[in-house]
């Protein structure tokens, strides 16, 4: 504690999720004394804090570990195509074990401040404590997805029974039996929420605003044989995810929607819909994410799905989407969703016809109803991207704060360096090529180390990104984002939350093009001695 400086690093790093922990790892061999101040009690991230049940991977668990450590791909066994949380975690924390990590990472350490210092040219980090770090470089790993965020709702904290943001979920599992439960929110986080807890709960009401396309997960254990296969083509599962759109083992088809018949068409979206994962939304025909005609036929095939599957059809309707197409919002996977809805215990509300008034001691009132409930659940999503950003007070040459810099939207150069904030690196900011995650962490972290490492050779301890490359990459973010759907569709990936003041409004948040794009950029500006960044 105490408000003097009680020690100096070469580098902080704000998070011990897997980018943090992987970008510690990579310091300690470049010999740098590093701190990594994290605000949960252990490592991981995404993985420690999103206890909720029914949480799990949506990629295939053997395409998103780390790759970097050979002998880590031989020891770790996943148990399923697609791991539950509490497995992913038990993962991390074997990272952590295995490489020594925990002896520099200081838990139960928000970062309330990051100031740079111009007289020093280094960083002043204040924790929640009061206490004050200095560090050289300040690299944040805060995650694109780990600003929660509640409904804002009349009466909210009002109510007597339990309520839980499912990515505060506390560490004891919470019991369902018996008890009368309502979830708000129905995103990927809802979906996975909604499946399980219908199981048990005596009555489950789900409270819908805006309705997702969701498809089949198709999980399964990983037999002794697969297991035996999957750790024989490490290599090859790798060199796939660097090749594809979005670091998937799944790729898009270079067919278009209209060069084929309706039969070859309805053919290819049944595979897709049978086949475990991302397929049916990245292993679509080219065209199916852009043009509005070919989004018709996909989001016409997953609605008649969604029909079979669901007994009372005045339910189906509600939960197929009108206001946007198939796949231009994150599409939640499932098991068993659209079932839940044929179940006795489980009611659907739809928030727009019957919109919530408040919430109330005993339960959720909307305009025609008083529901009373034990628990509420909040699946209420995150202010993504900048929004962990926004949450620290982030201040870089002239005082400046990088919440004022971003206002319009972030600007950034490859998501990683903002001009006028020297030595700070950003892993998985806004602008980086998000996909299958971990590969885009692992990038990232890669490319930081590799500059690091060329400024320690060249003796130089300072950079920061050039005003041109800033404009030129901008340039490059907003023409990839030309002519996609998504982009026209209020979500996370638009920057556009309901419940957080001032992001109403769609921005570029997010790289739209594709992860070899994005990576063969930032090879570009490595090259030649990184001529778009000022080193001195
Ligand atoms: P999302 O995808 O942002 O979903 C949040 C959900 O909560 C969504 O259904 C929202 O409805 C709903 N929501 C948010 N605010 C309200 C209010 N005020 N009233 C009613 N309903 C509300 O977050 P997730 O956690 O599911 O997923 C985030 C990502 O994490 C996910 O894509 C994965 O990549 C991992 P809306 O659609 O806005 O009408």
């Amino acid at each position: 504690g105490g408000l003097t400086m009680s020690d100096d690093f070469d580098a902080i790093i704000i998070g011990a999720g897997m980018s943090g922990m992987y970008q510690l790892l990579r310091l300690r061999q470049l010999g740098m004394r590093v701190r990594v101040f994290e605000t949960g009690t252990g490592v991981g991230g995404t993985w420690y804090w999103n206890r909720y049940p029914g949480a799990r991977f949506d990629s295939e668990s053997y395409s998103y570990g780390f790759s970097f450590s050979p002998e880590l791909l031989q020891e770790w066994s996943w148990s399923e195509h697609f791991a539950p949380q509490p497995e992913t975690l038990r993962y991390l924390n074997h990272v952590a074990d295995r490489f020594d990590l925990r002896r520099d990472i200081q838990f139960n350490s928000r970062v309330a401040s990051a100031v740079y210092r111009e007289a020093t040219r280094d960083w002043a980090v204040t924790l929640d404590d009061g206490s004050v770090h200095a560090a050289r470089f300040l690299i944040t790993a805060v995650g694109p997805l780990s600003a929660a965020t509640l409904p804002n709702i009349e009466g909210r904290d009002s109510f007597q029974g339990q309520s839980f943001h499912t990515y505060y979920w506390p560490h004891e599992p919470v019991d369902f039996v018996g008890k009368r439960v309502a979830v708000i929110g129905t995103g990927a986080t809802g979906v996975q929420t909604i499946q399980e807890v219908a199981k048990t709960a005596a009555q489950l009401t789900v409270f819908q605003r805006r309705p997702n396309w969701c498809a089949p997960l198709h999980n399964r254990p990983i037999t002794d044989e697969e297991q035996v296969q999957i750790k024989a083509s490490y290599p090859d599962i790798f060199r796939r995810c660097e090749e594809t759109f979005a670091c998937f083992l799944h790729t898009g088809d270079p067919r278009g929607t209209f060069e084929v018949t309706a039969e070859v068409r309805e053919a290819f979206l049944e595979r897709l819909y049978s086949e475990p994962g991302f397929g049916i939304w990245v292993g679509l025909f080219r065209d199916m994410l852009i043009d509005p005609a070919a989004n018709a036929i996909v989001s016409d095939f997953i609605a008649r799905k969604i029909r079979s599957r669901v007994k009372d059809q005045a339910v189906a309707e509600k939960l197929i989407p009108t206001d946007h197409g198939f796949g231009t919002r994150r599409v939640p996977l499932e098991t068993r969703y659209y079932e839940v809805y044929n179940q006795p215990n489980v009611t659907l509300v739809d928030i727009k016809e019957t919109p919530i008034e408040r919430i109330t001691p005993s339960g959720i009132r909307t305009s025609n109803a008083d529901y009373a409930f034990d628990i509420i659940v909040f699946a209420t999503g995150f202010d993504a991207l900048t929004g962990s950003f926004d949450r620290i007070d982030i201040r870089g040459e002239g005082g400046v704060t990088l919440k004022q810099k971003w206002s319009g939207g972030a600007q950034t150069l490859m998501g990683m360096l903002v001009e006028g904030f020297p030595n700070l690196l950003m892993l998985l900011g806004p602008h980086t090529a998000l996909g299958n995650i971990p590969r885009s962490i692992e990038y990232n972290v890669d490319w930081v180390s590799r500059l690091l490492a060329f400024m320690q050779q060249h003796g130089q301890r300072h950079v920061a990104a050039r005003p041109e490359a800033v404009a030129a990459w901008m340039t490059h973010v907003m023409e990839c984002g030309e002519g996609l759907l998504s982009n026209q569709v209020d979500s996370w990936f638009t920057g556009v939350n309901s419940n957080v003041e001032g992001k109403q409004t769609r921005v570029i948040a997010r790289y739209s093009g594709s992860a070899p794009d994005y990576r063969a950029w930032c090879e570009r500006i490595a090259a030649d001695g990184y001529p778009e960044l000022v080193l001195d």
